[in-house]
Order: C-alpha cells, then sequence, then structure tokens
C-alpha cells in the first residue's frame, strides 16, 4: 500500500478520533515521551485527516490539502519534537499544557508547538459534509451576533484585514461569550495571558496563511474565505462549546 492509499485509508478507519469535545489533547499526546518506530524524537505524532486529500474540493483542492498536511503541518510536528528532546522534562506535558506555560522567546516550542496544535483543531474544523450550526451554537451564535450572517461577515472581515501570516478564531471567552479575533504567526488563544492574545476556548479557526490557499486561489484571500464556509464542520464546533 502506497503512503497515500495509506493515508486515505488511516483517514476513513481515523474517523472516530474526531468524536468528542476534547480531541486534541488525545490524538496529540497519545505517544507523549515514547519515541517508536524508525523517527526520532516522535513524542507528538500526526493523527489521520479526518477525510481525504481531495475530499474538500473544489474548496480546497488536493494539492493544497496533500502540501499543507504531509509537509506544513507534519514539519511543525518534527521541530517540535525536536525541541522537546532538548528539554525532555517537557515530555510529561500535554501540548496544551505546553502552550500555556511557554516563555515568549522559546521560539521553537511556540511557532512548532503553534503550528502543531493549531493545524489539527483546523483539519478537525472541516469536513466535506454538510452541517449547519445547530441547538446551543446556533443560540449562542443569535446571542453574539445576530445570525449567522452576522457571524460570518465579522469573521471574513478579520480574516481579510488579517495583515501577514496567522489564523482567524472564533473563541469563547471565561465569560461565556462568542468572539471573533484573530492571532499572528502560528500563535494561538491557549498561550499565555500576559502576551496580549486573546484568551478563551477555541471553537472554529481559518488558517489564513498564503501556504493554505496559493496555489489555487493565488492572491484572492476573500474568495477562499468564503468557499470556506461551505466545508466548516459545525458539528465539530459545536462539541467545543463549554
Ligand atoms: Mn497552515
Amino acid at each position: 500500500m502506497d503512503r497515500r492509499a495509506f493515508l486515505k485509508n488511516s483517514a476513513l478507519a481515523g474517523t472516530g478520533l474526531v468524536v468528542g469535545g476534547s480531541v486534541l489533547s488525545g490524538v496529540l499526546q497519545a505517544c507523549a515521551g515514547e519515541p517508536h518506530g524508525a523517527e526520532k524524537n516522535a513524542y507528538y505524532t500526526q493523527a489521520p485527516l479526518p477525510y481525504s486529500y481531495d475530499a474538500l474540493a473544489p474548496h480546497i483542492d488536493a494539492r493544497t490539502m496533500e502540501i499543507h498536511y504531509g509537509k506544513h503541518h507534519a514539519g511543525y510536528i518534527q521541530k517540535l519534537n525536536d525541541a522537546v528532546a532538548k528539554q525532555p522534562e517537557l515530555a510529561s506535558l500535554s501540548l496544551e499544557q505546553l502552550l500555556a506555560q511557554l516563555k515568549p522567546d522559546a521560539f521553537a516550542l511556540r511557532n512548532n508547538g503553534g503550528g502543531t496544535w493549531n493545524h489539527t483543531f483546523f483539519w478537525n474544523c472541516l469536513t466535506p459534509a454538510q452541517t449547519t450550526p445547530k441547538g446551543q451554537l446556533a443560540e449562542a451564535i443569535q446571542a453574539n451576533f445576530n445570525d449567522l450572517d452576522g457571524f460570518r461577515k465579522v469573521f471574513a472581515d478579520k480574516a481579510a484585514g488579517l495583515f501577514g501570516s496567522g489564523w482567524v478564531w472564533l473563541i469563547q471567552g471565561k465569560d461565556g461569550k462568542l468572539f471573533v479575533a484573530t492571532t499572528p504567526n502560528q500563535d494561538n488563544p491557549l498561550m499565555p495571558a500576559d502576551w496580549s492574545l486573546p484568551q478563551g476556548k477555541p471553537l472554529l479557526a481559518l488558517d489564513v496563511w498564503e501556504h493554505a490557499y496559493y496555489l489555487n486561489y493565488q492572491n484572492r484571500r476573500a474568495e477562499y474565505i468564503s468557499q470556506f464556509w461551505n466545508i466548516v464542520n459545525w458539528d465539530f464546533v459545536a462539541r467545543q462549546l463549554a
């Protein structure tokens, strides 16, 4: 079985991994502290995509997914593992714990730990299935943004307005309210509160690095953002609500 067929099959077999609210700590910590196989420093391993590379086309094309998952995300994980190997005391932490106690100048851990967490979260925010906000999530969107179109506009405007590389998030703050915010580079809302980053529980993320869309959309970021709404996994978003 070639690598691509393996990934496709394991992606289908792995859909069970995304069920449940706190998918990430379980997935990403599965191999913490236990390097295995031929790879060195495999503290964190890459969970299979919950769909095949071509599943999100035409909104996100297969080649972009293959490179984004197989090169970019895999690269962050490998570099995170290399960084943790230099500080083995970190291997006992969950990735969320590691991010929460980062020092701002620990750039290898900050950039690659963020890149690891953000992309795993992002893959789970997407689906080829048609989903809609329901129940408590629909009510929360209505309460905070008037309606789904109101939320989409706030989110899309933030995404379009983010200068350079980064992420746009729907976040549930400690007061329970939902808000939209951006982070630069691979920073995220789990990082320390005193870095002027938005704080709270991520519910939805969009990668607005050019590598996420450039092959298909070139400089047309707004078009990428508008196509994103066709593949949001609202069921996953709903499971993140506190
Ligand atoms: Mn990316």
